[in-house]
């Protein structure tokens, strides 16, 4: 699929089943186990762009082609000494701004995880608002093994979902947990066999679509709003602004300004 300008995809599948409200991005690099390199990067903030522009779409399922692994992380043949470089002579670590951008999605993302989600990949499913994992499903953080770490998203997220202390052990030792584990520990919403696992992620991605968009918007940005500063703050009062230009006290203020008058907000009550 392209995107809204017509551009086709190299590194990703973008699909949009718009009647059901459903956008679903795949990265699409499985002989280097989802592994994602600048352009896939790239490619990805373009999907989850047209997903949040398009008023169709209310959730987005992100996953990786196969079963083998949902993402790998950063590719580290493409690693330099500033990041890393596909078609640049310069590195890029623009996986952190694909962070940010999910983060700040006004609609849900849905990590759908078989197999691997490791290194750069284990943080893209943290930082999805709600995981289904299936039963091969192996999380891990692997920097300290390959000399590279996630100092923002990537340890103080995890540190909210797992706690101070399994934070430091994911770090520090870099081991890989099962399915089964990882959704004892708090990083997974449910755990389900793969042959499951689209079915069970289609199933939630309909039952937060039967829900109140707006509810669902201002309930996100809510939920990042303490731990995201004044990012989240900016976020969640974004969403106050949006809904108060739906009032007749705001449309007051806008009209008299128009029609060169004083505004009246008399008629207003000053609610306890
Ligand atoms: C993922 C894992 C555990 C899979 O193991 P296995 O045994 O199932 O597969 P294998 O044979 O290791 O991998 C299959 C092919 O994919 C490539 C491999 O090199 C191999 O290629 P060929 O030998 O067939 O040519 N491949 C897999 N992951 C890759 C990667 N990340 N980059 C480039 N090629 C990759 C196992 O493959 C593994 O441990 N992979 C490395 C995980 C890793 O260390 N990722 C980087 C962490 S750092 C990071 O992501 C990061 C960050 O810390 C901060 C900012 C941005 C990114």
């Amino acid at each position: 699929a392209t995107d809204e300008s017509g551009k086709e995809f190299v590194d990703i599948i973008y699909e949009k089943a718009v009647n059901e409200g459903i956008a679903k991005i795949t990265i699409n690099r499985p002989d280097r186990r989802n592994a994602f390199r600048p352009l896939t990067v790239k490619e990805l903030m373009r999907a989850f762009n047209d997903a949040r522009d398009d008023s169709s779409i209310g959730v987005i399922i992100l996953t990786g082609k196969g079963t083998k692994a949902f993402c790998s992380g950063g590719d580290q043949a493409l690693r330099d000494s500033d990041g890393y470089v596909d078609f640049d002579s310069f590195g890029r670590l623009n996986v952190l701004d694909l962070q940010v951008q999910i983060r700040r999605l006004p609609k849900p993302v849905v990590a759908m995880v078989a197999g691997y989600a490791v290194g750069g990949g284990h943080v893209l499913h943290m930082v999805c608002d709600i995981t289904i994992a299936a039963d091969n499903a192996i999380f891990g953080q692997t920097g300290p093994k390959v000399g590279s770490f996630d100092a923002g998203y990537g340890s103080s997220i995890m540190s909210r979902l797992v706690g101070p202390k399994r934070a430091r052990e994911m770090w520090f030792l870099s081991r890989f947990y099962t399915a089964a584990e990882a959704d004892k520990m708090g990083l997974v919403n449910t755990v389900v066999p793969l042959a499951e696992l689209e079915q069970e992620t289609v199933k939630w991605c309909r039952q937060i679509l039967r829900n109140s968009p707006m509810a669902i918007r201002v309930l996100k940005s809510a939920l990042n709003a303490a731990d995201d500063g004044h990012a989240g703050l900016q976020e969640l009062g974004g969403n106050a602004t949006l809904i108060f230009y739906g009032t007749e006290e705001a449309k007051e203020g806008k009209n008299a300004y128009m029609e060169r008058r004083r505004p009246d907000f008399s008629k207003f009550p000053r609610k306890p």
